[in-house]
């Protein structure tokens, strides 16, 4: 139920041990791309996959469930009003399912979901088919994958499995071990919830660490790559690398499913996302007081280049995106000739962009948003004023 970044992957990567997978989902452009054999979403190697299991007949896209043996939830849980988490689309994916329900059917949920969802979903089933209790197998199984290697680690990745009793679990865990090769994990449907969200949870706060330390660094003078590499020399620290803020529709997201339901109990977990968010802004107003003091100093409009719009380095998912959120608010707030650059896809909808070789030759402050890997091969160049927010020019710099 759901054929997005997980839902898809996972159907195909089923479809391929020569199961017959039935992937459903509401929106009709996203069924019929994937009965052409063709995907909708940007992945490595998928699409030779999907081409291939939906030739052989064994994954067809629908609009509706129909009676299966095994029903995976992979929809999205976003958040709404407040950062509280919408379980809507878990909700109305359970409900289209419970009039199929029979005897011996297996039920997983593997969207991210607040702590107790899954026995919320199983009293909402047993309420309305009071007689399938304890007759059919219900448990929660988070993903785990990471975008851009996601059909390796679909396969190779531990799992954690629970389940609403021993029972379920085991079913549960005996269908993973049908296509998973890394370990299966079993405890219960709870502490698996809980699981998920505490691994972006864990992230999230190791990520704000290394960004309050950048900013930290700045105002010391001090280059905090450098500080990083070195403190990593303890055999018991390991900090993560600053950059212009997290972003993506897990780590951004995930932690506020902890601190929306334990508020009181979660103080590093909802300070971590908020320096996180912070970092993005100090980086936006870093760019436009550059702009203003060249504007002073030189007496006319810079042009400037904003390197890298994607939410993480060499992906070209643009969604909840640190540097797209830094360039929209540098852009409205500063006049200047501004270049964009995302070399990891051709044209979007609102910017006209250009080659990141050109947009670093041009500009006359050129901001690092993203550490694209293209980006480390430019040269240095001591003429230009150049905001480092992700370490490209590690050694030379600090990000003044
Ligand atoms: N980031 C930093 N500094 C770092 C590492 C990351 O600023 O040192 C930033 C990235 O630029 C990005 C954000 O954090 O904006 C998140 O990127 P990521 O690579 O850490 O994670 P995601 O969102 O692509 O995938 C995460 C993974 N979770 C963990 O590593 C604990 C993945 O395994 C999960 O399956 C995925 O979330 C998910 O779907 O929940």
């Amino acid at each position: 139920m759901g054929l997005g970044y997980i839902g898809l992957p996972t159907a195909a990567v089923i479809a391929g041990q020569g199961i017959e997978v039935k992937g459903v989902d509401i929106n009709s452009t996203i069924v019929n791309t994937v009965n052409r054999g063709e995907i909708h979403i940007v992945e490595p190697k998928l699409g030779g996959l999907v081409r291939d299991v939906v030739a052989a007949g064994r994954l067809k896209a629908l609009l509706e469930p129909s009676e299966s043996n095994v029903y995976i939830i992979t929809v999205p849980t976003p958040f709404k009003e407040g950062h509280k988490p919408d379980v809507s689309y878990v909700e109305n994916a359970t409900r289209t399912l419970i009039p199929i329900l029979k005897k011996g059917d297996l039920f997983i949920i593997e969207s991210t979901s607040p702590v107790g969802t899954t026995d919320k979903m199983s009293e909402l089933i047993f309420k309305l088919r009071p007689e399938l209790k304890d007759k059919i197998y219900i448990a929660y199984c988070p993903e785990r994958v990471l975008p851009g290697n996601i059909l390796y680690e679909l396969i190779h990745n531990d799992r954690v499995i629970g389940g609403i009793d021993e029972v379920s679990t085991e079913m549960a865990v005996k269908f993973y071990s049908r296509f998973v090769v890394g370990k299966l994990h079993k405890t219960d449907a709870k502490t698996a919830e809980m699981c998920k969200l505490t691994e972006n949870a864990s992230r999230d706060v190791q990520i704000a660490f290394a960004n309050e330390l950048s900013m930290i660094c700045d105002r010391a003078g001090i280059n905090v790559w450098e500080l990083i590499e070195l403190a990593n020399k303890h055999p018991r620290v390991n900090i993560l690398q600053p950059g212009s803020g997290v972003g993506g529709h897990c780590i951004a997201v995930d932690p506020y499913f902890i601190t929306s339901d334990f508020p009181d109990e979660s103080k590093l977990i909802s300070q971590a996302r908020e320096i996180n968010n912070l970092k993005s802004q100090w980086c936006a107003d870093k760019i436009i007081k550059a702009i203003h003091r060249y504007k002073t100093t030189n007496d006319k409009i810079p042009v400037v280049a904003l390197m890298g719009l994607a939410f993480k380095p060499n992906i070209d998912d643009l969604r909840e995106s640190p540097a797209k959120y830094i360039a929209g608010r540098v852009m409205n707030m500063s006049e200047a000739d501004y270049l964009i650059v995302e070399p990891n896809i051709s044209e979007h909808q609102i910017y006209k962009l250009t080659s990141y070789r050109e947009a670093y030759e041009k500009a006359d402050i050129v901001a690092f948003l993203v550490a694209h890997t293209q980006f480390k091969d430019l040269p240095y160049n001591r003429n230009k004023v150049i905001l480092d927010f992700c370490g490209i020019f590690k050694k030379y710099m600090l990000t003044k």
